[in-house]
């Protein structure tokens, strides 16, 4: 027979099938066992569907009465919203004993859901794997308590260190195999950012280019000076997928001929704060994606850029693929450093992709492996 441990994993497993689907939301999953059966499970599947308890609960049909389910999330309480609330269907089903791995950061749930089930006598344990299944939601977590976006970093480089080839000029470094999976994980992401750099050196689409992405990428670019050529691919597709390019207060000030051009290409400006290090307020960019509801940005740029997010510790997450090529050139580029903790490594015919994650994020609660990387090595 297994146990709560395995049962409770089971859940996890199921939620991280979400992912990329049902953001603003939490990757949810519940798994209902009775006398030593799973009767039922489910997942939230899509933002706007139902919940992981009231998937679970209609695979057992009415069997659940004396059961208990595992929730990989306290089940929620609240009214007025998109579904009805867990809590009450799971007091409804009669089950006996609720199993939930952590509590919902969201201030109308919060220990109520919990509350309502001892209320209404259903046993309750809560704490089993909490920290893998906060890690599991960190970008839920983060988008309630600071309404920013959880920042994964990714770039490629080669075996000897390098992200570009001699003197800087644009190298393919990934093979097929890694590029499907950077374009799935774009597929997952609100936002894409790049400096003008990278725009002026690689003139990428940053688009996902799989058949069916579950969400739709804003392109950003961070632009001080308001040079993001009307010929770019970036600026050309714009109608296919928004560009949002970002300059500094003072180029928003005088130029608004830029602006003007920019805008009639269908590019959006708007101005960020100049630092004095002479870059743009990241913080304030992040501000601005979390007003928009953005939960996950992905950071494509140089090592200048994503140094920035690294030395200012606003990155969450950061993927590495190590391609086996080398450059050999003095004078190629040099990828950023990273000291984070590995969570996770997959092969990928010859490539190999490495997960870190910043154990001083505000969003950083466990080394387990996001469900991004789980997907990459398994598929859903
Ligand atoms: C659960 N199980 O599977 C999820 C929960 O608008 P709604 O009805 O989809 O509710 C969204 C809120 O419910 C969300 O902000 C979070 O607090 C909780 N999510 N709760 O019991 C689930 N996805
Ligand atoms: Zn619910």
């Amino acid at each position: 027979m297994a146990s709560d441990p395995e049962y409770m994993q089971r859940a996890i497993g199921l939620a991280m099938r979400g992912r990329g689907s049902v953001e603003p939301n939490p990757m949810v999953g519940c798994v209902i066992v009775r006398d030593g059966k799973v009767i039922g499970e489910g997942y939230h599947q899509k933002f706007g569907g139902p919940h992981a308890e009231a998937n679970a609960l209609a695979a057992c049909g009415d069997k659940a009465e004396g059961a208990t389910a595992y929730t990989s999330l306290e089940p929620c309480c609240h009214q007025n919203k998109k579904t009805p609330p867990c809590a009450a269907r799971l007091i409804a089903a009669k089950v006996a004993r609720v199993v939930a791995a952590c509590h919902d950061p969201n201030p109308l749930v919060s220990g109520n859901g919990i509350k309502q089930l001892r209320e209404a006598g259903i046993q309750v344990d809560e704490g089993l794997f909490q920290l893998e299944a906060k890690q599991l939601n960190a970008a839920f977590f983060k988008e309630i308590a600071q309404r920013r976006p959880y920042v994964m970093l990714k770039w490629a480089q080669t075996a000897d260190g390098k992200i570009a080839g001699a003197g800087g000029k644009k190298l393919a470094i990934s093979n097929a195999t890694s590029i499907k999976a950077m374009h799935e994980l774009r597929g997952r992401c609100d936002a894409i950012l790049v400096g003008l750099a990278t725009v002026l050196t690689d003139d990428p689409l940053l688009t996902a280019r799989e058949k069916h992405p579950p969400r739709a990428q804003m392109r950003v670019v961070l632009d001080s000076n308001l040079d993001l050529p009307l010929k770019s691919q970036l600026v050309l597709t714009s109608a296919q997928s928004p560009v949002l390019a970002c300059c500094g207060n003072r180029a928003f000030r005088e130029k608004a001929d830029a602006i003007t051009r920019l805008q009639r290409a269908g590019v959006e400006v708007i101005a960020l704060q100049e630092e004095s290090g002479g870059g743009l307020s990241l913080e304030q960019l992040l501000d601005e994606l979390g007003r928009r509801g953005m939960t996950h940005l992905l950071v494509e740029s140089g090592a200048k850029l994503a140094g920035s997010f690294l030395g200012q510790n606003l990155a969450d997450r950061v993927w590495i693929f190590r391609s086996p090529k080398r450059v050999d050139a003095e004078n190629a580029p040099a990828a950023a450093t990273v000291d984070y903790p590995k969570t996770g490594q997959i092969a990928l015919d010859g490539d190999q992709l490495t997960e870190y994650l910043n154990p001083k994020s505000p969003a950083f609660f466990s080394l387990s492996t996001s469900a991004d990387l789980v997907w990459a090595k398994h598929g859903r």
